[in-house]
């Protein structure tokens, strides 16, 4: 032993001397050496991979809750015993795998490999919680128990905060192990859009994992919906998406006219609409009895009514002074004007249009603006009109859209007027 280190110790000064060009010295060298290791010598070594740690057991999940499925896979390819049948682990005494919870337990449990030469083996099992009322109609809602075989029957019992370990004695005294988190989540809740209009249905979508209680099967959860004109409001039940997702979508439809009922709710314009779901199964630092309600808001705010888009008030009539008038002459330049105000959250392009009739009801005189009035501006608007007649008049005037695809935007003004 003491030999061969200090010739391996040699060597390397020899080496650093090569380096350094003292070939003098390479005689030394045994020449019939290769001192590299090839693929013959490499063989010899399991080397590991640091960019694939080895990990054996693999969950199909991060973390769990009380109710999931839980999903395993161990590579074992020394346990491909053959590549022409599947093979089985983990069920016998001696090299036996071990489903846990911190509280329970199955062993052994048996796992089937995946093809008849993957090496791969797959096992799952059911997590059955504990005594618990999770939906608060007094009934406990899984059922705990901590039973059955593997590789697909495996039923274990767990807390709120626990974790799922499995361990595969893959050798005698060489036991490889794997854990994952169990916990509650904190149950989320939002409406499809921020606001509805009355001809429109709401889809409420609240997430809780912990509310996926049937596997395979879809759950339900139940949403309180109430608005500030019906505090009361009512329930509405959400259906699982998927029968596995822990998704729940609700819809709710709206009345202005009759009673909250079903998934009806009677609202009012320009009400906050609200949508509340109580997580009975809420995380650490809430304690396991704790009802958490957790409650998204929207608005019901119908249509404007295109009328009430621009208010128009005020029509005068006023000399290119300014003076109001309340009569004018013939021959003289007046100006008609209103003011506008942009009732809506957005600018509106507007056309100002002034028509005047004689008393025979005949339209004398058309003319029109156009312009953009922007969010909650008030604006004056005014048109010229030299007349040229005695007599009396009507003026109106209206705010349109536009003139070639007119849609009004305001109500209408009327006013008599005299020239004399
Ligand atoms: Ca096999
Ligand atoms: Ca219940
Ligand atoms: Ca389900
Ligand atoms: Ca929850």
């Amino acid at each position: 032993m003491n030999t061969k280190l200090s010739y391996i110790f040699y060597t390397g000064i020899i080496t650093i001397f090569l380096l350094l060009g003292a070939t003098a010295l390479a005689e030394t060298e045994d020449e019939d050496e290769n001192d590299e290791c090839d693929e013959k010598c490499l063989a010899e070594f399991h080397i590991p991979d640091y960019d694939k740690p080895f990990a054996p057991i693999t969950f199909n999940k991060k973390s769990y809750t009380w109710g999931s499925q839980v999903r395993v896979i161990i590579y074992a390819p020394s346990w491909n015993q053959d590549k022409n049948k599947i093979d089985f682990i983990g069920d016998e005494a001696t090299l036996p795998i071990k489903i846990s919870t911190r509280g329970h337990f199955r062993e052994p449990y048996q796992f089937i490999e995946l093809g008849p030469n993957t090496g791969q083996f797959f096992g799952k099992f059911k997590l059955t919680g504990f005594s618990h009322d999770a939906n608060g109609d007094g009934i406990s809602d899984l059922s705990p128990r901590t039973s059955g075989e593997g590789p697909y029957k495996g039923r274990l019992e767990c807390d709120r905060n626990d974790a799922v370990t499995v361990s595969f004695e893959a050798v005698d005294g060489v036991v490889v192990v794997n854990s994952a988190p169990i916990t509650w989540e904190l149950g989320q809740i939002k409406f499809g859009q921020t606001s509805y209009k009355p001809s429109m249905d709401a889809i409420v979508t609240v997430s809780d994992q912990d509310m996926n209680l049937i596997h395979n099967k879809l759950n339900t959860v139940k949403v309180d919906v109430y608005s500030d004109s019906d505090a009361g409001g009512t329930t509405i039940t959400a259906v699982e998406t998927d029968v596995n997702t822990g998704i729940f979508e609700g819809h709710i439809t709206f009345t202005q006219t009759d009673n909250s009922n079903g998934d009806r709710l009677f609202v009012s314009n320009g009400d906050t609409i609200f949508a509340r779901y109580t997580d009975r199964t809420a995380p650490q630092p809430y304690s396991i009895e704790d009802e958490v309600d957790i409650v998204a808001q929207s608005t019901f705010s119908p249509d404007t009514p295109t009328l009430n888009k621009i208010t128009q008030q005020n029509l005068q009539v006023s000399d290119n002074q300014g003076n109001l008038l309340n009569s004018a002459e013939e021959g003289h330049q007046i100006f008609i004007q209103s003011n506008l105000v942009n009732n809506m959250e957005n600018p509106l392009q507007f056309a100002y249009l002034v028509q005047i009739k004689d008393e025979n009801d005949n339209v004398i005189n058309l003319s029109w603006m156009a312009g953009t009035i922007q969010p909650q501006q008030s604006m004056d608007v005014s048109q010229s009109w030299i007349p040229t007649q005695k007599g009396n008049y009507k003026i109106e005037t209206f705010v349109w859209d536009s003139i070639a695809d007119p849609m009004p935007l305001a109500k209408n003004q009327m006013i008599e007027f005299t020239i004399s």
